[in-house]
């Protein structure tokens, strides 16, 4: 690979201080939940960014390289403001938001690795997030809480790339644990583990390798649609103030003051609520083929009331719901694209993932990529 200079001179003179992992997540069920309050069950996975800090010899200019883009820039840390690509605003969007609640961040130098596919459903973007947050509060001493750090992370995504997304991804990617389930209760953000045993079954991400561009403005308007349901069972009855407050048969209730998107959004996020409860007991009680069921049950809500699917995404759910060594299939994260989430027979993963490339690559002319992963750590330092 050539390197140009200023990266090859960055590199060579830079001695780490402080070494962190962020990795990415999956989402079992309880998609499109958290902005409602409701819940989720993701988990980290064994894919992550890695990041070396050192404080800088500057004492304003902060310089990041990426090693994946193979891009390196700088900034002051007294003057941030909204830059054009999106992987920096994801790193000064963190900083800014810091200094919002905290003083003591110096300059600092940061050098990032990755081996997490990007823009793949498996929130390589929160990954990021958290791993500078983590590293800052680490190297500066600045004792902010993981909530804090979580809660900084999202708000970055807010305010600096315009996603106005739930808290599911940082609060994952924080605070997974190896081997570990972890069901979030969105409305208080609390959670709890489930230690979770898939054997024989494996967990097998399918890539589409396509994310849609309407991803961010219809993840908006999703969460605004919602809102619109709220503010309109709201007026009769001020003690709703999420969809979490909101019972099946209010919503009937409402069903002719409300538009049929208005109505299907609003029951899909009712139902995948106590899908997700229903899931947690499967996982408690053993049963996967209903927990497989209820993972096609989400996808099928996805796709057609919450209409955030695509058509690479429903091929992949549909191809494998033929094949009985599939427990279950669904679509992760915002939509429009990423990754399906698959639990399929240990024996069967190389048979099945040979015919689905197949399959997709003579729909679409698109080459398919997979991985198997497993429930892992969360952001934490290494040496
Ligand atoms: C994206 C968001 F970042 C999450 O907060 C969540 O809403 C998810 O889409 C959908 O469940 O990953």
């Amino acid at each position: 690979m050539i390197m140009n200079k200023q990266i090859a001179s960055f590199l060579n003179s830079f001695e780490s201080q402080l070494k962190v992992m962020s990795p990415g997540r999956i989402n079992f069920i309880g998609e499109h939940t958290d902005y409602n309050n409701g819940f989720v069950l993701p988990a980290a996975i064994d894919k992550k960014i890695t990041f070396s800090f050192r404080k800088s010899v500057s004492k304003t200019q902060c310089t990041i390289l990426s090693t994946t883009y193979q891009k390196l820039f700088t900034f002051s840390i007294d003057k941030i403001s909204i830059r054009e690509a999106t992987w920096e605003n994801y790193i000064v969007g963190v900083v800014a938001e810091m200094q919002k609640i905290i003083s003591g961040i110096g300059a600092f130098d940061c050098i990032i690795d990755s081996d997490l596919p990007l823009g793949s459903g498996v929130s390589s973007s929160a990954a990021l997030e958290c791993g500078i947050a983590y590293g800052l509060n680490a190297l500066f001493k600045l004792n902010l809480s993981t909530l804090q750090m979580i809660e900084i992370s999202q708000r970055a995504e807010h305010e600096y790339v315009g996603t106005k997304c739930g808290i599911m991804d940082q609060y994952a990617v924080m605070k997974s644990k190896e081997g570990a389930v972890l069901l979030l209760d969105c409305l208080i953000n609390k959670h709890s583990y489930i230690e979770a045993s898939f054997d024989p079954y494996v967990i097998v991400l399918l890539n589409t390798n396509v994310s849609h561009n309407l991803a961010s403005s219809e993840y908006n308007t999703r969460r605004e649609e919602c809102e619109f349901v709220v503010n309109t069972i709201r007026k009769d009855s001020n003690n709703v103030s999420s969809l979490r407050d909101v019972t099946f048969l209010q919503l009937q209730q409402y069903k002719d003051q409300l538009s049929k998107n208005h109505y299907e959004r609003a029951a899909y996020v009712l139902e995948e609520n106590e899908r997700v409860l229903a899931a947690v007991e499967c996982l408690k009680t053993g049963n996967l083929k209903q927990f497989g069921s209820l993972m096609y049950a989400s996808h099928r809500g996805l796709q057609y009331q919450y209409d955030v699917s695509c058509p690479e995404l429903d091929f992949l759910v549909d191809f494998s719901e033929t094949n009985k060594e599939i427990l279950g299939s669904r679509m992760m994260g915002g939509g429009f694209g990423g990754c399906t989430i698959n639990l399929i027979h240990k024996n069967a993963v190389d048979d099945f993932v040979k015919e689905a490339s197949k399959a997709y690559k003579e729909k679409f002319g698109i080459a398919l990529t997979s991985f198997v992963t497993v429930p892992s750590q969360g952001t934490s330092m290494y040496s």
